[in-house]
């Protein structure tokens, strides 16, 4: 087969140089110069630019029409909205730009294309163009800038609300820890000395306030429109914790606490009835069976978002979103943290 395919090439090779030898001596019956470029060049590269413009816009809109669907769902969370609202300006903006510059760069390509004794007009400056594609490009950023910026610092101005919930992400290679106060609704303070197998995420076991933490993996809860307050924390390198769905996102670094907040507005169960989720999770689930995989339902999910090492790919945690009731019993069923105060 290796053999074939190399042959196959070489004879490629001698069929390309042959071709090219017929080229170049047909060339000797043409009049005037080879190098000279006639109308009919000029006009068969014209209509071959306005062809090419047509097929490279056309396959713009054919690509979103065919991966559009792919896209995560609309946003879970309060502020996710606002984030959402800014993609969707930002896209349409730059959509309606790039289709009008091809447009016009394809088109004039073939409207100005080259003609015997017609010549470019010399243009070595002018002030009113100059002023144009400065000032509107200013003007058009500096709105993307303002807007995002505004939200931005609404996303990341510190929780004041006195209902929130203050849960705790512990990253480490590969998994994570998701670490709510107890009763006292205090996180106890942490020793990165004392981790250990029974004491992953090192809390002070000298601090009695760390005593009725509770710490979860593999499945975490939050409870629907009330405000959820992370603290992210890394042993060993940066991760970085994303919740696509509640277009969140914050960096995990080793020695710091970072922080992230935000208030889901849809639960796990109304996501699930949501008709595009029940479309997406259409398609994913025709892929799995075609691979012989078991169907899946859809839900949150946590996911490190930094290549942090070689299992990177399986640092996740799903998350579910629960009514007020359900979450305070779920939260009632697990265990706490307590140690020392055992003993
Ligand atoms: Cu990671």
């Amino acid at each position: 087969m290796k053999l074939l395919i190399l042959i196959g090439l070489v004879l490629l090779i001698i069929a390309v140089h042959q071709l090219m030898r017929v080229v170049e001596l047909s060339r000797q019956f043409k009049k005037g110069n080879e190098w000279t470029v006639t109308d009919k060049d000029n006009s068969f590269n014209g209509k071959a630019m306005l062809l090419f413009g047509f097929a490279f816009i056309g396959f713009f809109f054919w690509q979103i029409n065919r991966w559009g669907d792919n896209s995560l769902p609309g946003a879970a969370s309060e502020h996710g909205l606002k984030i959402d609202a800014l993609w969707d300006y930002n896209m349409y903006l730059v959509s309606f730009v790039f289709v009008l510059t091809n447009a016009v760069l394809f088109y004039y390509a073939y409207k100005y294309k080259g003609k015997k004794g017609i010549q470019a007009t010399f243009l070595a400056h002018d002030n009113r163009l100059e002023m144009i594609w400065t000032i509107v490009p200013a003007v058009v950023l500096a709105f993307i800038i303002i807007f995002g910026l505004k939200y931005w610092n609404d996303i990341t101005t510190r929780s004041t609300d006195s209902n929130k919930v203050t849960i705790e992400l512990y990253a480490k290679q590969f998994d994570w820890t998701a670490r709510y106060p107890g009763k006292d609704k205090v996180l106890g303070s942490t020793d990165y000395r004392q981790i250990d197998g029974g004491n992953s995420v090192g809390l002070d076991t000298l601090d009695a306030t760390g005593h009725d933490d509770i710490l979860i993996k593999n499945e975490f809860h939050i409870p629907v429109n009330r405000e959820i307050e992370f603290k992210m924390r890394s042993r060993d390198v940066i991760h970085s914790a994303f919740m696509p769905h509640f277009r969140a996102q914050m960096n995990c670094v080793p020695g710091m606490v970072t922080t992230f907040k935000f208030t889901p507005n849809k639960t796990t169960s109304e996501m699930r009835k949501d008709p595009y989720v029940i479309q997406l999770m259409a398609g994913i689930n025709e892929v799995r069976t075609k691979k012989g995989e078991e169907p899946v339902e859809f839900d949150y999910t946590l996911l490190c978002n930094k290549i942090c090492g070689a299992s990177h790919y399986n640092m996740q945690m799903t998350i579910i979103v629960d009514t007020e009731k359900d979450y305070k019993e779920w939260l009632s069923k697990q265990k706490q943290f307590k140690t020392l105060a055992s003993k």
